[in-house]
């Protein structure tokens, strides 16, 4: 199969060393090494997931074409093309895609400082605060719905229908503290139909391993690129309190779980000294909710994996996603103890940044 993808962009397979890299739930992703200079990311893209590829690739291009014109000195890792032109090389109808490696840059899986919670920040703000000027309706959903939290709470209530019964039974306090949460749908369903409140490029990912560091710890880029598309600012800063402020991740025991509130000042930090800009007076007052947004999302989605036996995430023992659903609940009522003061650092920076 490896033989087969790299034919087609051109390269001899025996020539590498292959080895999985990195720790996503969705793709399979490897690292190809030739030599120390010479080294590749090869990505078999999940089609279960993003059933259109060809509509990553539209959006990569798209982007990619506006940042070179505009902005031709800001650094987009787009996949390499095969001989032939394509996006991708694909065998046996799988999906494959070459990344070049991008030389003396590393990721990293946590985020265990300030500094790197803030230049994680300020990259994808600036990502975003670059493409304001694309016109988000040429760029393709690719996956529908996908940080839609009208849609995910449809989901999660079909699944309390249809899903596992026991299941449902035995997690029923977590079920109706969710339940018990559903003005957060209402809020987000305000956003929708707020005219203040626009549509951006975002990148719908923002765990700190999406961001390259180079070795002074700056930050060089953002990457997992396949979830770009148009969406709210939300999505974006709060996937980061979301990831960047426990130093327990979501796959910790709740009991570790806690807010480091330094961390949090560098993330609203970073992700304004591009944003500040751009962002309407609207967006401004939903800082906070955005971190509410995507834990409460992300508890949802957990939780109705569970109810679904793990269809989506997988498990890796039983209870596994329940256990994530759990950690995401603690995280966001830490994040609701923690309200005042965190909206005080809010007010604090934005008025500074202006
Ligand atoms: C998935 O594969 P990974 O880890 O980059 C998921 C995100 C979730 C995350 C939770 C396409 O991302 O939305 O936040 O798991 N991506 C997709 O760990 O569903
Ligand atoms: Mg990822």
């Amino acid at each position: 199969m490896l033989g087969q993808v790299l034919g087609s962009y051109g390269l001899n397979p025996s020539e590498f060393s292959i080895e999985p890299f990195g720790s996503g739930l969705i793709h399979h992703t490897y690292l190809l090494k030739e030599n120390s200079e010479n080294a590749f990311i090869l990505q078999e893209v999940n089609t279960a997931v993003f059933t259109k590829p060809d509509d990553i690739a539209s959006n990569l291009i798209l982007v990619g074409n506006y940042l070179k014109k505009n902005f031709p000195e800001y650094f987009f890792p787009l996949p390499m093309t095969t001989l032939n032109g394509e996006s991708y090389g694909i065998y046996e109808n799988r999906y494959y895609r070459l990344t070049s490696f991008v030389k003396n840059s590393h990721s990293i899986n946590s985020c265990q400082s300030p500094g790197e919670a803030f230049e994680a920040a300020r990259q994808f703000g600036k990502f975003t605060a670059l493409l304001s000027g694309v016109n988000t309706d040429l760029l393709k959903y690719t996956i529908p719905g996908f940080h839609d939290l009208s849609w995910r709470w449809r989901q999660f209530k079909e699944a309390l229908q249809n899903g596992n019964r026991q299941r449902k039974t035995e997690c029923q306090q977590y079920v109706e503290y969710l339940e018990s949460q559903q003005h957060l749908v209402n809020i987000y369903e305000q956003i929708t139909v707020d005219v203040n409140f626009p549509l951006r490029v975002i990148h719908h990912d923002t765990k700190i391993n999406n961001v390259l560091f180079d070795e002074t710890q700056k930050g060089i880029c953002v990457i997992d690129l396949d979830t770009v598309m148009p969406g709210y600012f939300i999505s974006d800063l709060g996937d980061m309190m979301r990831t960047y402020l426990s130093p327990a991740d979501e796959e910790s025991d709740p009991s570790l779980i806690s807010i480091r509130t330094d961390f949090f000042e560098a993330i609203v930090k970073g992700y304004l000294q591009h944003m500040v800009y751009e962002l309407k007076d609207a967006e401004k007052e939903k800082f906070l909710y955005a971190g509410e947004f995507m834990i409460y999302m992300q508890a949802l989605r957990f939780m109705t994996d569970h109810l679904n036996n793990d269809v989506y995430y997988g498990a890796r023992y039983e209870g596994h996603n329940l256990k994530r659903a759990v950690n995401q609940i603690t995280l966001l009522q830490k994040i609701r103890e923690r309200q005042s003061e965190l909206n005080d650092i809010i007010h604090r920076l934005i008025l500074s940044s202006v």
